[in-house]
């Protein structure tokens, strides 16, 4: 039906920063460099989408407050706002990343639309939509119902794939496609940035992350503060929220003068090319995007051996994996990388070389293609 001719596609994803949104734009952009229509459908225009690429669109939802309601509503206005644009623009399929409330109002806006109109439904899971709210009797069934009626499923790694069949007792196909990332030339050189950060001869450790408590960064800090490397280290903290709630936890620990902060970046190339090691101490990750934007750019990462990380980082080779939750496991292992540059140049590289093996837009993108290919086949 499709044939190899450009597909017309609706992207629907979290807009603010974290894993789900970014890769949801960077798909977007990588479709649109390739040829395709690509319209995103968001409460607010994705933060990293650059403010205008060819064949790139993006359609607001308006909420409406009423006082009527408690909760203000999202999935309706998203649903017929979908809608809308599937008929405007004869979008042959909508993309959902981030199953809540995302997949049930592509469902529903499919179902408005008459047969013949209707565009195909893909729904990513990204993590918490199913590894948290799957598990939650209140979102479960309407997880469990979206899915069902989606065109195509697909999971960001075989651990989330695994853990969707066995917490929502999904029968039908699940395709795996891994996150990608693409590294952008960093828009100012080491040395600028070292300026900026007052960084002396200081070793850097990296951390990116949405802040949320699954990332544990109280973990993170405890670790830090017990790092016992010959040069002093310091924290780059990359936060994707308010980093506020998290001054007292550097003032208790101590850490004030090694931890820095700088919230919501964007060129996260710029800081990545000072660091030495990146260190990741979720409590669970289905892939941890943050974890292959550092080895994208040849920076090895410490993180705890959790979900989808090991599908990620090859303990040893590109990077080092920690079975404990233990801060001097987490230090130990980031001592020992530090200590031994040789040790952190080999593994950077390799982990670089993993990076663009596995997890470019090269390899990636053609998948979500082949999905899209195959639902809209039939
Ligand atoms: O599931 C979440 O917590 C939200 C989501 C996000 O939007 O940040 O994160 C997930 O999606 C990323 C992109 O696919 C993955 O790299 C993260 O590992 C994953 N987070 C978790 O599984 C906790």
């Amino acid at each position: 039906m499709t044939s190899d001719r450009p597909l017309r596609i609706g992207i629907t994803c979290y807009p603010s920063v974290g894993g789900s949104g970014i890769l949801a734009s960077e798909l977007g952009e990588e479709l649109a460099r390739r040829g395709h229509e690509v319209h995103f459908i968001s409460y607010q225009r994705p933060f990293r989408l650059p403010a205008a690429a060819p064949r790139i669109f993006f359609h607001p939802v308006v909420i409406n407050d009423y006082e009527l309601f408690k909760y203000p509503d999202y999935t309706l206005p998203l649903s017929v706002k979908m809608a809308e644009v599937a008929r405007d623009h004869q979008l042959d399929l909508l993309h959902v990343h981030y199953a809540v409330p995302h997949a049930t109002a592509a469902i529903l806006a499919r179902s408005m639309l008459p047969d013949g109109r209707r565009p195909r439904v893909v729904t990513t899971l990204h993590g918490t939509d199913t590894t948290l709210l799957g598990r939650d009797p209140g979102y479960g069934p309407a997880i469990r119902h979206a899915l069902a009626q989606s065109d195509a499923i697909t999971t960001v790694s075989e651990f989330l794939r695994v853990e969707t069949v066995r917490l929502l007792g999904v029968s039908e196909r699940i395709d795996v496609v891994h996150n990608f990332f693409e590294p952008q030339a960093p828009a100012r050189n080491a040395d600028e940035v070292r300026r900026e950060l007052k960084l002396g001869d200081e070793l850097v450790v990296f951390h990116a992350s949405n802040m949320r408590p699954v990332k544990r960064v109280d973990l993170l800090l405890d670790s830090i503060a017990r790092l016992r490397t010959d040069r002093p280290a310091i924290l780059l903290l990359l936060a994707g929220a308010d980093f506020s709630p998290y001054v007292p936890h550097v003032q208790r620990r101590g850490l004030r003068e090694r931890v820095l902060v700088r919230e919501k970046v964007v060129g996260i190339e710029d800081y990545l090319q000072v660091a030495d090691a990146a260190m990741f101490t979720s409590e669970s990750e289905s892939f941890c995007l943050s974890a292959l934007e550092a080895m994208s750019l040849g920076v090895p990462c410490v993180a705890r051996r959790v979900g989808g990380i090991p599908e990620v980082i090859e303990d040893g080779v590109s990077g080092v994996l920690v079975d404990s939750d233990e801060p001097h496991d987490l230090a130990a292992a980031m001592d020992s990388l530090l200590g031994d540059r040789e040790r952190r140049l080999a593994m950077g590289a390799a982990a670089k070389t993993r990076a663009r093996a596995l997890f470019s837009a090269e390899v990636i993108v053609p998948r979500y293609e082949a999905v899209y290919r195959r639902v809209c086949a039939t």
